[in-house]
């Protein structure tokens, strides 16, 4: 640990390590996303803590002296916030995932707006703020993860706790028109302004969270211009950011040269017969449009029948929340869409699409990147999406297009290079994608050698970066240039 630099205290709803119960005994296994690789060292060089839950729930095992010997390993302490069954059921199922995730993403009529869902969303909270009082001290600085744990300024405050900060949203912040139908939506206001820093994935993002404090407290007005603006709101003055959040680019693009996985690579290309490959990366989630995309390969091929035999979908779908009923009504309709389409169009020799309901180790994953021609990420609403921008680190050929949904917070910067496209136009997708097949390959690899320039350089370590400086800076400094 450096000494002098301020001791960062990361919270998330999971820890960055799962706890697992195989055959019969508890294990943990280390997170491995993005979020993990550039906190990591982070983490280990001011000293720090992640403070998170654990996954488990059994009242049996003993989480503490699990954690210790891998915070040992890591360099950096977890702590556990231990939650029960129905806490997990009521906060995580219920009110994060039922209400918050739907209407963020524009889909208000899949909430489930139940003030229980809301109740146990408080306590857990407050729960956590407990642990963050208990595990920091007022010169360290606070950086709260996400949609899970947005009341932690606010409850720290009520407990007369005073620390230094910032809050992130991975996912997007809707409109005022669709944020006010939260049936609490002041207290969420009020909860969030009691940050100092509020960060946020694009600037439109920003705009949309300024026009619903607007609407609850008219006279809020903002100072600034740039990455990083001041807000002033009735006794309250603090900050509001843009920080698109990124991948460890070199990771991936030394992943997907290494000769095993090049082989493999090309193994996966000589088993789809060098058809050109489209291919779908997502966790199996009603907003990432998954049977839209399936059905616009479907208007592909009866539109462009000259691309039968010629091409092969591949959707890499990984199971998520299958707990809840809607997640599995999903699984069920993608199965039956991809089922449809292969019957129309499959004849002896080839099946158009090829359906993995699985995760892929990392390496196999950055295999398929590497080996596909068009990246498709239709998502009809993300915050970012990574996917994006991972596709395009594995594509060092640069000689693959990224077909991107306009609605993905990677729009706003991948939109110059990338093929723009309506999730919810299933012509217009097909028309990208047959367009997109007609590039010359100086248009595909002027286009992807920018898209890469821009992920390389604007990677994780500099997200982190960008929402520490902010955060940490006592006073408006040179805060870093967001590309929007
Ligand atoms: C939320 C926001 C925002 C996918 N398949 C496999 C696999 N993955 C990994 C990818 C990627 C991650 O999952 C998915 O990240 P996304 O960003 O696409 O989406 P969310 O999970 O919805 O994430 C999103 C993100 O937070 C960060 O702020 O971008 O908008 O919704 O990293 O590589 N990983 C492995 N096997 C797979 O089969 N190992």
């Amino acid at each position: 640990m450096e000494s002098g630099m301020q001791k960062l205290v990361v919270v998330s709803n999971r820890l960055p390590a799962a706890l697992k119960k195989e055959q019969g005994r508890w294990t943990v296994n280390p997170g491995s996303g993005g979020l993990v690789t550039a906190m990591a060292p982070v983490l280990k060089n001011r000293g720090g803590t992640w403070i998170g839950w654990s996954g488990a729930s059994d009242p049996d095992v003993d989480v503490d002296s699990l954690l210790a010997d891998f915070s040992k390993e890591a360099g950096y302490e977890l702590c556990t916030v231990p939650l029960t069954k129905e806490e997990v059921d009521g906060y995580y199922f219920g009110f994060s995932n039922e209400i918050i995730w739907p209407l963020f993403h524009d889909l208000q009529t899949r909430c489930r707006f139940y003030p229980k869902y809301w109740r146990a969303y408080l306590d857990v909270n407050f729960k956590f703020a407990e642990v963050v009082a208990r595990k920091s001290d007022q010169d360290d600085y606070i950086w709260i993860q996400d949609y899970h744990l947005m009341h932690q300024a606010f409850f720290l405050k009520s407990m007369g706790v005073k620390r230094n900060i910032g809050f992130f949203l991975h996912i997007p912040f809707p409109t005022p028109d669709i944020f006010m139908k939260l049936p609490w939506r002041w207290k969420l206001i009020q909860a969030l302004i009691e940050y100092d820093l509020v960060g946020f994935q694009t600037i439109q993002d920003r705009r949309n969270f300024v026009g619903c404090l607007q609407r609850l407290m008219p006279e809020a007005r903002v100072e600034g211009r740039g990455a990083v603006v001041t807000v002033h709101a009735g006794n309250r003055q603090f900050r509001l950011g843009a920080f698109p959040i990124s991948i460890d680019y070199n990771q991936f693009s030394d992943l997907a040269k290494r000769p095993d996985v090049a082989r493999k690579a090309f193994e996966l290309k000589e088993a789809l017969r060098h058809r050109k490959i489209i291919l779908g990366v997502d966790r199996l989630d009603y907003t990432k449009g998954i049977p839209e995309r399936i059905r616009s390969i479907q208007t592909l091929l009866r539109r462009y029948p000259d691309l039968k035999g010629r091409m092969n979908f591949v959707q890499i779908a990984v199971p998520s929340r299958e707990e809840v009923g809607e997640y599995k009504d999903l699984r069920t309709e993608i199965e039956q869409l991809v089922g449809r389409v292969n019957g129309e169009f499959s004849f002896p020799g080839w099946v158009p699409v090829h359906y993995h309901y699985r995760n892929l180790p990392y390496d196999e994953l950055v295999a398929y990147y590497a080996a596909a021609d068009i990246g498709l990420v239709t998502p009809l609403r993300d915050g970012m999406n990574l996917v994006a921008k991972e596709y395009c680190a594995c594509n060092n050929s640069e000689d693959g297009v990224l077909v991107l949904s306009e609605f993905a917070g990677a729009a706003a910067q991948l939109q110059k290079h990338a093929y723009l496209v309506n999730p919810y136009d299933m012509d217009g997708i097909a028309k990208g994608i047959h367009r997109a097949f007609h590039w010359s390959k100086e248009e595909r690899s002027l286009h992807m050698s920018k898209l890469r320039e821009q992920v390389r350089k604007n990677n994780i370590f500099w997200w982190v970066d960008s929402f520490l400086q902010a955060g940490i800076a006592k006073t408006l400094g040179d805060f870093p240039e967001v590309e929007t």
